[in-house]
């Protein structure tokens, strides 16, 4: 009987969260989350809002009985405790009952989110990403093709302690790298997480992705973004690792299939060639790359 007392509320509850949907990207909803550009972001925002409606209902309906009762059953008034409320089993069973109902209908929604957020089945690309005291490298697995990327030149002057450049001036301070993570739109692409020396965390909001680059262990994680949404997507390393941490930004340049393919060969084929001449310089280059320990 509850449970069918329970099913509209939450249906309702979807529902509204849909109309405010349709408010988004002004005013108040500048303050929540985004939708991203995936799939699954769109999951994480509609669970999101999900569960904030039923917070939003649960409070409505506990402060409105408790602020009712506080007026209407003031001891100024007359009012006389009602002490068969006391111990009442029939009470207790009601209370117990209905968060435990409440709670099981917000599991369900929420663990399939999870379950496709850890699924990384059938993906189409895999690239490895190690944090490292401060910056990113990425290894695309597959196409021999592996770079590091760090806060760009521009951030990195004006951050410098009495630089006299005003950072207000810079484009996209310490949200800037060098060398961004080159991606193609539409494809299911994995990424291995790890970590070369302490604690990281690869962030970037607009994907739903959130995943500890630690030492000595492999996170996954996926995202797909969607076909007409290329360009440049801004993240931070999200673990505080240090020194240094508000100065590894993320930055992911999602392009169109056929450009990614021709950046990947162009980049494969300009790698190969800077470490086939001699082979010395390639050795010093290397050994001065972080390592994990
Ligand atoms: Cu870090």
């Amino acid at each position: 009987m509850i449970r069918n007392k329970v099913a509209p509320l939450v249906l309702g509850l979807a529902a509204l969260s849909g109309a405010a949907a349709a408010h988004a990207e002004s005013g108040w909803s500048l303050l929540n989350m985004t939708r991203g550009v995936t799939d699954i972001s769109r999951k994480i925002y509609e669970l999101h809002m999900l569960i904030f409606w039923v917070c939003v209902a649960i409070g409505i309906v506990v402060f409105g009985v408790m602020i009712w009762s506080i007026i209407n059953f003031r001891k100024a008034k007359g009012a006389v405790p009602d002490v068969t409320m006391v111990h009442n089993t029939r009470v207790e069973a009601v209370w117990t009952v209905i968060p435990v109902i409440i709670l099981i209908a917000m599991a369900v929604p929420a663990a399939r989110t999870l379950v496709e957020i850890e699924d990384t089945s059938k993906t189409e690309l895999t690239i490895k990403v190690t944090g490292f005291q401060w910056g990113w490298e990425y290894d695309y697995l597959d196409n021999a093709v592996s770079y590091f990327s760090h806060l760009d030149r521009a951030s990195n002057d004006a951050r410098e302690l009495l630089s006299g450049i005003d950072p207000n001036t810079v484009d996209h301070y310490l949200l800037n790298v060098d060398h961004p993570l080159v991606v193609p739109v539409d494809t299911k692409v994995r990424l291995l997480i790890t970590g070369a020396d302490v604690i990281h965390s690869w962030w970037v909001p607009a994907f739903g992705v959130k995943k500890d680059a630690i030492p000595g262990f492999i996170n996954e994680a996926w995202f797909k973004v969607d076909t007409d949404k290329p360009g440049l997507y801004r993240g931070q390393c999200a673990e505080l690792c240090g020194r240094d941490h508000g100065f590894m930004p993320i930055v992911v340049d999602v392009r169109s299939k056929a450009d990614f393919a021709a950046w990947l060969k162009a980049t494969a084929a300009e790698q190969k060639q800077a470490a086939a001449p001699s082979a010395p310089p390639a050795q010093a280059a290397s050994a001065t790359a972080p390592t994990a320990p």
